[in-house]
């Protein structure tokens, strides 16, 4: 006899491994694909910390490896779903274990596949073929005697769920051309949802104050500079990318041909060089787009630099080395780049300041030598690392506490710490922070809540500093944004009552 957990098993796994491939046969990649329907589950409701790592590591392979996992989970789920139908409805109906035990172990399977694509129709092959599989394989104790024939048998059924699972993955390769479309939008929903992985990630990590500005700004609230009263508007189909100059071969990329890179989701701040120390013009936002780099690629750059064109003239030189880790965006907040920020595509350059983020961008131009940019022409400078800033956002006085709320940048060096003063400089005390977010390249906020009768005098002269990831206080010289960024500690007089 063969050991009954060993049919157990074998039955279990060619159920559950058969309902998988019925569902990709009749549906492919498409949205009903039992597959497709479980890996969304598992987005929505894995933590969003798991999900943004497992995505930042695997990059673009996340989703095929996500399918694949999808795909081994579901098979035992339903496979065993199935078997165990069969024992109970065997175990209910004795005098009719063969047929009651099959129906068992389809509504067995019916359960779950019905949860996961949340429509009946759709998941009706894989009850027929899971529940009949296992229940066949449960079967054949009580229609064999001898160890040859079981034996025989159950190498025959193995045989024959094989031979069904490649026929099955054929019709489902095939039918996948047919859903082309389907998989586009699947991927499209799987882009979304890693910029919706980035923004809920933000949302555990940020702190709750009245009139505290949001980790991550709306679209609508995040700030805008344009040398021009309106921006271009253009159509993708008729936007056209060309890298030119020194280059191995000149080349012209569509808008489809830059969105095949490998996606990448990332934060990142921006802050204007003409932002004063408690100015508005710095915020944050999750950017969808690809490396420049793999663009690059395409023309094969011989130069040191690249001159960035926009389509309204606007132009920045930024030398080779710093693009290769730069990001040419098409999304914001998991949403396609509004026209005020660079529709359809925009620059976003490491520990850089804002007017290097080139918007509109079309032209790509490798040259030898640097030659600045638009707002160089015009006196200002600032092309190196992007100064730390503290901003004071709102001072709330609950209970008679005061809380003092802000955020902070120091571009790629990030925000370790922040700390105010009460005394003019002469103490120090650390800010609570919020979480940091894995790329440093973004704002932090703050909080520093004391009880004014804890301290002498019914005066503050506050001041409040950042220290960034290298360890480097943020100098407490004042000086003006022109030409190359304001510097200085924010300050604010308080009275204690
Ligand atoms: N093509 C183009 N790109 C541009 C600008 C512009 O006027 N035209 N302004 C720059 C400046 S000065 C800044 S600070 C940032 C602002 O980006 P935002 O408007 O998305 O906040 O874009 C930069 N990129
Ligand atoms: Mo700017």
């Amino acid at each position: 006899m063969i050991a009954r957990q060993r049919l157990l098993i074998a039955g279990l796994i060619a159920s559950g491994v058969s309902a998988v491939a019925t569902s990709f046969a009749i549906y492919a990649t498409g949205q009903q694909f039992l597959v497709s329907s479980f890996n969304q589950l598992l987005l929505e409701y894995l933590p969003g910390q798991f999900v943004a790592a497992v995505i930042q590591q695997f990059g673009d392979q996340a989703l095929g490896l996500s399918l694949v996992f999808s795909g081994g989970v579901l098979s035992i789920i339903l496979g065993g779903a199935a078997v165990a139908g069969y024992l109970i409805g065997q175990r209910v109906a004795p005098a009719y274990q063969w047929l009651v035990g099959t129906v068992g172990a389809m509504a067995a399977v019916f359960v779950p596949a019905f949860l996961i694509v949340g429509e009946a129709s759709p998941v009706l092959g894989s009850v027929v073929i899971g529940g009949v599989i296992a229940a066949g394989f449960l079967h054949i104790p009580e229609t064999n005697t001898g160890f040859s024939t079981e034996r025989r048998t159950v190498v025959t059924a193995l045989g024959g769920v094989v031979a069904f699972n490649v026929a099955a993955h054929a019709i489902g390769l095939v039918r996948r051309e047919q859903t082309q479309r389907a998989e586009s939008q699947l991927q499209e929903q799987a882009e979304r949802a890693g910029a919706e992985v980035l923004l809920s990630t933000a949302d555990d990590a940020a702190l709750e104050a009245d009139g505290l500005k949001p980790l991550i700004s709306e679209i609508g609230a995040f700030y805008t500079v344009d040398i021009n009263p309106s921006p271009p508007t253009i159509a993708t189909d008729s936007w056209s990318l060309s890298i030119t100059g020194l280059v191995e071969t000149e080349t012209e990329l569509t808008y489809d041909e830059i969105r095949e890179e490998e996606t990448v989701h990332e934060y990142k701040a921006i802050r204007c060089l003409s932002d004063d120390i408690d100015g508005e013009q710095l915020d944050t936002a999750v950017w969808t787009g690809v490396k420049l780099g793999d663009v690059l690629e395409h023309a094969g750059p011989e130069g040191e630099y690249a001159l960035l064109t926009g389509a309204d003239e606007y132009f920045y030189s930024i030398p080779l080395s710093d693009l290769e880790e730069s990001t040419l965006a098409y999304g914001m907040n998991g949403r396609e780049l509004p026209v005020e920020h660079g529709y359809p595509v925009r620059m976003l350059v490491p520990d850089r300041w804002g007017k290097l983020h080139v918007k509109w961008l079309t032209d790509i131009e490798i040259i030898d030598d640097e030659e600045g940019g638009y707002w160089e022409e015009r006196g200002w400078s600032g092309m190196g690392s992007v100064n730390a800033v503290t901003k004071i956002d709102q001072i709330n006085r609950p209970d008679g506490q005061i809380q003092v709320t802000g955020h902070a940048y120091a571009g790629a060096r990030g925000v370790d710490s922040v700390e105010v003063s009460l005394d003019g400089g002469d103490t120090w005390e650390g800010a609570t922070l919020s979480e940091e977010l894995p790329d440093p390249d973004t704002t932090r906020q703050w909080m520093f809540e004391f009880d004014p009768n804890d301290y002498d005098g019914d005066e503050f002269d506050m001041y409040a500093r950042t220290i960034d990831g290298e360890g480097t206080e943020q100098p407490a010289e004042r000086s003006d944004p022109f030409p190359d960024g304001a510097t200085g500690w924010a300050h604010r007089t308080l009275n204690a009552n």
